[in-house]
């Protein structure tokens, strides 16, 4: 992370679905709002390879009215962000529905705009970090090292990470190809490493950076509007479209 703003993308997804645990404490309280969780990318290019969405199970978050229709599920912090770059009014401005922590909103269904996958699950992450971002993030296996590990680490061990193995059953989905790497750059990465598991942090970070430059400076689109395109050219591209749908908003911090 440089000295300067972070430039994310803030992806959309509707909840389409509440947990049991969160049902009980959101429904009467949105007054019939739209709940969006909303995810902050540094790599809009892949959201169709979305196969679920991580949240940190003892992070604080809440729902926070946009307007009469619309509400967005963040932590306090980012809401305050967004409320200064525009997103609701006036501006400086919070209304709270709910607040709510990470544990329960594990196992609620929401959709992943632009996926091949349209309906996802969110599940539990463990370096989740309050202080960046929205505290949402949106897991792409396929080209996240860290995503791709924590679902592994999910599947390995569903019932200490108290999930119904069902919602981590969607697999990696190909969405760039690298010359050096195939179609499935960041598993390729983590057994290259021999990363065993979301707690190898250390060599989580240099597969981190492996799979950021081979993806961006190497890296071909294999679905999407823009199939066939390099993907510094389709980044930019694939984040206008998601933003002209009304499915993305951009989001500096
Ligand atoms: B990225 P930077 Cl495919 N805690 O999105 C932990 N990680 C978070 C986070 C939080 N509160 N908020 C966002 N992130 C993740 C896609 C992706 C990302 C891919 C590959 C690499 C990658 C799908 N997950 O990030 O510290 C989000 O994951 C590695 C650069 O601000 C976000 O982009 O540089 C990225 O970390 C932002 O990290």
């Amino acid at each position: 992370e440089g000295v300067g703003p972070q430039e994310y993308t803030a992806i959309k997804s509707q909840v389409i679905e509440w947990s049991p645990a969160a049902k009980e404490i959101v429904e009467s309280k949105i007054g019939g709002r739209k709940v969006y969780m909303v995810a902050a990318t540094l790599r809009p290019e892949t959201m169709y390879g979305q196969t679920n969405c991580f949240v940190g199970t003892s992070i604080k978050y809440g729902i926070f009215a946009v307007n009469d229709q619309e509400a967005y599920l963040i932590t306090y912090r980012a809401a305050r962000n967004m409320t200064f770059q525009g997103v609701n009014e006036p501006r400086g401005s919070i209304e709270q529905l709910v607040e709510i922590e990470g544990a329960k909103l594990v196992g609620t269904k929401i959709n992943a705009p632009f996926s091949v996958n349209p309906e996802i699950y969110v599940l539990p992450m463990d370096n989740v970090l309050a202080t960046k971002g929205t505290g949402v993030v949106t897991s792409v296996p396929s080209d996240s090292p860290h995503d791709y590990a924590t679902l592994m680490d999910l599947r390995k061990k569903a019932e200490y990470y108290k999930i119904d193995p069902a919602w981590a059953s969607i697999d990696p989905v190909p969405v760039i190809s690298t010359p050096t790497y195939g179609d499935l750059t960041a598993p390729a990465i983590v057994k290259q490493l021999k990363i065993q598991s979301q707690k190898d942090v250390k060599q989580l970070e240099d597969a981190k950076e492996i799979a950021y430059k081979e993806g961006f400076y190497n890296g071909t689109m294999l679905v999407g509007e823009f199939k066939g395109q390099s993907v510094q050219d389709a980044k930019g591209k694939v984040r206008d479209s998601m933003i002209q749908a009304g499915l993305a908003f951009a989001y500096a911090e």
